[in-house]
């Protein structure tokens, strides 16, 4: 008998466009091989958990049979491209989504290996290197992610990631070229202080023509300067650290033929979904659902997601987005079905209630499943934000909006270091707290209290948001009032992350 190994499967959906005949395969196969639920994660796609060993195969065959796979979601590659998603601009974010698009499919490996271990596919003699032109024989020195924003939202945190492109906008709403950023990203380790999240900078500008280009030579210049000695310190955001922003821009340059322009001005307004109803400006709608954490599945007295989404994949003509922030969209509605399926979002109760805290929450999956786990998070969140609501209420803040997210290790997979409340997992019911990041994700916090309990948190967070109603100018943000009022000090970037 062999062990009763189970299994996490992570897709690949570029952009997270699922259109309904892939939701109802999705759906199948989570009931049939996993744990009954499927995961929406921070990067736009879906996790399955709990598939047991002797499943693998037929789960990977069915998800081929969906048209997607599990390539690059994993490994030390290009990661699945995030795209933005509101869709009151749905010229832009066609043009941000054909972009991701490309860049996904240029930055694929293009090894056989998936489906000659998954599919049984015909064997390809021949070394790597003759088929992975970018990659090579020993791909990249870590992890690479990439992202494409539309401004005025950041919902997909474009500072938090290897390679940005932000969409400049004309009066009309169309691209008319990108800012490029690079050198962004989360994890760290605990105590040690070379390790650390950073915000990205901007590079530069790059007419729309360049973007797949410019997309390359930063990926190939980070596959050729980035640290492969230390793994700790391999990601772009240690390299740009190490070279400087001026020499890496240069060799950019140098690979791409061309000069950056000057980055143009852009203007965010936060990092959270725009929840409801929208109309595009093409005339189709869009609902945005809050999913807790990005669990799809049925909540006992609450909102049906997995039974609902179902039934309303059945009769959707549009598709569905997965977003930045876990949550789903159901999007491209036209008029004439609207009021069909705004019937079965209300007969499923997919719209049930959530407080603005919790509509702007995130939490990684961390325990049972995830291994790197010091503490809980996505079974925790809820509760702690049911007891943070009370604390807001009583000081009349229960509509504000506040960034709240927390993972349960130092990783940053729920990217907490950007929420204006951040909470790492230290060890069991044990978090350090950030506080001070800005609401639109382009400030770290800083760190603000060590190895806080659960009713710590609450008793931390309390005369703070008692001070916050009392003393803030108007529309002013949480985390920006905590360093204006001297709770906290300001995190510039990396490197000054941990000093306090
Ligand atoms: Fe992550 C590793 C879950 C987004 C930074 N992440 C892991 C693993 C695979 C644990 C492992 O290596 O054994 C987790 C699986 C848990 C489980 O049981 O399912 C895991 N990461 C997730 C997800 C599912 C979190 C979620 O709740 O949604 C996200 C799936 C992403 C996807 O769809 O591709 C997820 N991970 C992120 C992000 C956020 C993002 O990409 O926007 C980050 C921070 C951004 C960044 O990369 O800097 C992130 N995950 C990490 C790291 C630290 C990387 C580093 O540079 O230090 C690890 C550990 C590692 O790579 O060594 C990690
Ligand atoms: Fe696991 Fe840590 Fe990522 Fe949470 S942040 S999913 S605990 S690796």
């Amino acid at each position: 008998l062999d062990k009763a190994y189970s299994f996490m499967i992570r897709l690949r959906i570029a952009g997270g466009v699922v259109t309904p005949k892939q939701w109802l395969i999705l759906d199948d196969i989570a009931t049939t091989y996993a744990n009954g639920t499927l995961r929406a994660t921070t990067r736009q796609t879906f996790q399955y958990h709990g598939v047991i060993k002797s499943n693998l195969k037929r789960t990977m065959a069915a998800i081929d049979s969906s048209l997607l796979d599990t390539i690059a979601a994993c490994g030390d590659v290009n990661r699945n491209v995030m795209t933005a998603t509101n869709p009151a601009q749905s010229g832009a974010h066609k043009t941000a989504y054909d972009l991701g698009k490309e860049i996904s499919d240029s930055l694929l490996p293009k090894t056989n290996a998936w489906r000659e271990i998954w599919l049984d596919g015909e064997k390809v003699v021949g070394g790597e290197e003759e088929f992975e032109p970018v990659y090579g024989k020993t791909y990249l020195p870590r992890k690479f992610k990439i992202i494409i924003a539309v401004p005025p939202s950041n919902e997909v945190d474009v500072f938090a990631h290897d390679l940005g492109f932000i969409a400049i906008l004309d009066k009309a709403n169309k691209v008319t070229g990108w800012n490029v950023t690079v050198g962004g990203g989360m994890g760290m380790t605990h105590g040690e202080t070379d390790t650390f999240p950073r915000t990205a900078d901007v590079m530069g500008f790059c007419q729309p023509e360049d973007a797949l280009k410019v997309a390359e030579a930063v990926m190939t210049v980070q596959r050729d300067w980035g640290n492969r000695k230390s793994r700790k310190n391999a990601r772009l955001k240690y390299t740009i650290e190490r070279y400087g922003l001026d020499a890496f821009r240069a060799e950019v340059e140098n690979r791409i033929d061309k000069k950056l322009e000057a980055p143009k001005p852009y203007r965010f307004d936060g990092n959270g979904d725009r929840y409801g109803w929208t109309e595009g400006d093409d005339g189709r709608h869009h609902l945005t659902l809050y999913v807790p954490s990005g669990r799809v599945k049925d909540i006992d007295g609450g909102p049906q997601f997995l039974a609902g989404l179902r039934r309303i994949a059945q009769v959707h003509e549009g598709d569905f987005r997965l977003t930045g922030n876990q949550n789903v969209i159901i999007a491209n509605v036209p008029s004439e079905k609207r009021a069909e399926i705004e019937a079965l979002v209300d007969e499923y109760g997919l719209t049930k209630g959530a407080g603005a805290l919790r509509r702007n929450s995130m939490a990684c999956v961390s325990l049972p499943t995830c291994g790197l786990a010091l503490a809980e998070s996505e079974r925790y969140l809820p509760s702690l934000i049911d007891e943070l609501e009370e604390s807001l209420e009583r000081n009349g803040l229960k509509d504000d909006e506040i960034t709240i997210r927390m993972t349960g290790c130092p990783n940053g997979c729920a990217r907490p270091y950007i929420a204006e409340i951040g909470l790492v997992g230290r060890g069991p019911e044990r978090y350090h707290l950030y506080l001070g990041a800005a609401f639109d994700g382009s400030r770290l916090g800083k760190l603000y209290a060590e190895d806080v309990d659960a009713s710590a948190i609450k008793t931390t967070l309390d005369p703070l948001f008692a001070d916050y109603a009392k003393g803030r100018q108007n529309g002013e943000r949480f985390g920006d009032f905590l360093i204006r009022s001297g709770h906290v000090a300001k995190t510039t970037n990396g490197p000054d992350f941990h000093e306090r």
